[in-house]
């Protein structure tokens, strides 16, 4: 495999944060795996950043999540989370995502990482961003889930699609992918592709194989659900069938790989028996491809197994030779005991995955990827005109402050390519800025006097009928379709509370007669 540049994200405060002594989530375990990195050399084969979190925020958040979420979690302390009951509830968070101590900042400290790496390989400073601090995958527009707040992988997905057209993204956390799932669900510019463990209701309880995307992102997502006890021969052959396939149809230019270690054997919560051959035969492969690749952290829960396997990964992305098992003295050289070596042995368990049945799924995943439209092309790109907004006025959260209504400043306009056709914003930008786009898309065309083709393009990029919005449609409908059913309910009630009552007069007109 051929030398590549490798970017290392790593805050040295992530360790610091703490969910609660019950709670499954160490994000201690990052550092653990640092200090690994360290002591195996490896740090010295990569160019090693510090996520710039005083520069990353609300603005940089709301480009997926919604604004009221954010001010939410920027806002919310231990101290503060009894006077919030309503919020914790609407957005979710409590027992699985609770409040912590500096939660914002921890969140920061994620999706800067993500973010950035995304813009390296953007800019074609790196081949391969690493951050273990992110690959959060549950969290939604406007609610944590599954130990997730910000979805820093959504945000590092849309920082590459100003610059690719399609962007591929791979999970292979025990868990389903469906906060990524859910963003992209109805565009081709991305096609997600989660395996992991599906039924019994294990945790998210969505991922099913028919579940494919929907309108124009129909066959853009790809979920393989899988069984106890998977193990590296059977998950590797499924993962490098389903991914050649997706890579041949799809033919993403960028990547993103959620690397969540809880499917490896031994997880406090997860249930395979992989390991860190298996689980890193996978990352091998993607890097395979030589395409942009953003690697992600995610879940694992035995963090001595976590730490290794992001080490040992780490290495395979730089191409150094086999690491040395026998574990260095280091920091954190006691959390390895009994046995004090890299690599791990698998259970005696068995293997609930009959091959017959992920044969018969891989089937069905190929039919669907085979009638994709080989879109959107590698077309023009439209780089927005210089625009309209002074930097200086948008650099720090005021700008949610409902005098202003811009999400880019001038620099991010002018700096970034954005493809032709896509244009991106939270939805709640949207609502309160509806009149922007119309009046932009005037400013723009007054000021740079455009000829009508380029008029055209610009208001197609900007009407475009983006992701979020269809996002928005489906959450209508659903909420339509639970007011008609909790109508429906309540008139049940009514009903039978009267049939009960009258069976009761009834019933007591009938004792006094009988008396
Ligand atoms: F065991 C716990 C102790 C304290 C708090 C939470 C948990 C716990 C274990 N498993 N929570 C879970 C899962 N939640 C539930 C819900 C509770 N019910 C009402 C449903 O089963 C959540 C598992 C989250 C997994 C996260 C992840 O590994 O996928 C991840 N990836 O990136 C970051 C996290
Ligand atoms: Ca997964």
């Amino acid at each position: 495999m051929s030398k590549k540049k490798v970017s290392y994200f790593y805050h040295s405060d992530v360790g610091n944060y703490h969910y609660s002594t019950e709670h499954p989530m160490k994000p201690h375990r990052i550092r653990m795996a640092n200090e690994l990195i360290k002591i195996y050399g490896l740090h010295n084969k990569m160019q090693i950043f510090s996520p710039k979190i005083e520069q990353f925020g609300v603005r940089e958040m709301t480009k997926f999540h919604s604004d009221e979420y954010i001010k939410f979690l920027k806002l919310i302390t231990p101290e503060t989370q009894d006077q919030f009951q309503r919020q914790m509830n609407s957005f979710n968070v409590g027992e699985d995502s609770p409040v912590f101590v500096g939660l914002f900042d921890f969140c920061k400290i994620s999706s800067a990482g993500s973010v950035e790496g995304a813009s390296k390989l953007n800019l074609g400073k790196s081949d391969i961003a690493i951050n273990w601090a992110g690959g959060l995958h549950h969290a939604k527009t406007d609610q944590a889930s599954g130990f997730c707040y910000v979805n820093d992988i959504v945000l590092g997905i849309l920082e590459l699609l100003k610059y690719h057209n399609r962007v591929l993204y791979i999970d292979i956390d025990i868990h389903h992918g469906d906060g990524v799932e859910e963003a992209f669900y109805t565009t081709d510019r991305v096609m997600t592709c989660s395996f992991h463990k599906y039924g019994s209701g294990y945790f998210p309880g969505t991922g099913n194989i028919k579940d494919v995307g929907y309108k124009g992102g129909k066959n853009y997502s790809v979920n393989f659900p899988l069984d106890d006890g998977m193990d590296d021969e059977t998950y590797v052959k499924f993962f490098k069938k389903t991914i050649t396939a997706v890579m041949d149809f799809y033919q993403p230019n960028a990547i993103v790989m959620q690397c969540g270690a809880d499917s490896l054997s031994g997880d406090r919560l997860g249930c395979f028996n992989l390991t860190l051959k298996g689980h890193g035969e996978c990352v091998k492969f993607i890097r395979s491809y030589n395409k942009p690749l953003l690697v992600l952290g995610g879940g694992g829960y035995t963090i001595k197994n976590v730490s290794r396997c992001w080490a040992y990964e780490t290495s395979l992305l730089i191409d150094q030779t086999e690491l040395p098992n026998e574990l260095p003295i280091h920091e954190f050289y006691n959390y390895y005991t009994p046995v004090y070596q890299l690599h791990l042995e698998p259970l005696y368990m068995p293997n609930k995955n009959d091959s017959l049945v992920l044969e018969k799924h891989f089937q069905e995943i190929y039919e669907n990827l085979k009638d994709l439209i080989p879109s959107p092309s590698n077309g023009e790109r439209f780089r927005p005109p210089d625009l309209l907004i002074n930097e200086s006025e948008f650099e720090t959260d005021e700008f949610l402050n409902e005098k202003s209504d811009f999400r880019f400043t001038e620099k991010e306009f002018n700096s970034q390519v954005q493809p032709f056709n896509e244009f991106y914003e939270s939805p709640n930008y949207r609502q309160k800025n509806k009149l922007w786009v119309k009046k932009s898309i005037e400013d723009v065309v007054q000021k740079y006097k455009f000829d009508s083709a380029f008029n055209n393009k610009i208001l197609e990029s900007f009407n475009i009928v983006n992701n979020f919005n269809n996002i928005n449609e489906i959450e209508k409908e659903r909420k339509k379709e639970n007011v008609i059913k909790e109508r429906k309910e309540e008139k049940e009630r009514k009903e039978r509370k009267e049939k009960e009552s009258k069976q009761k007069e009834r019933t007591e007109r009938r004792e006094k007669e009988s008396k």
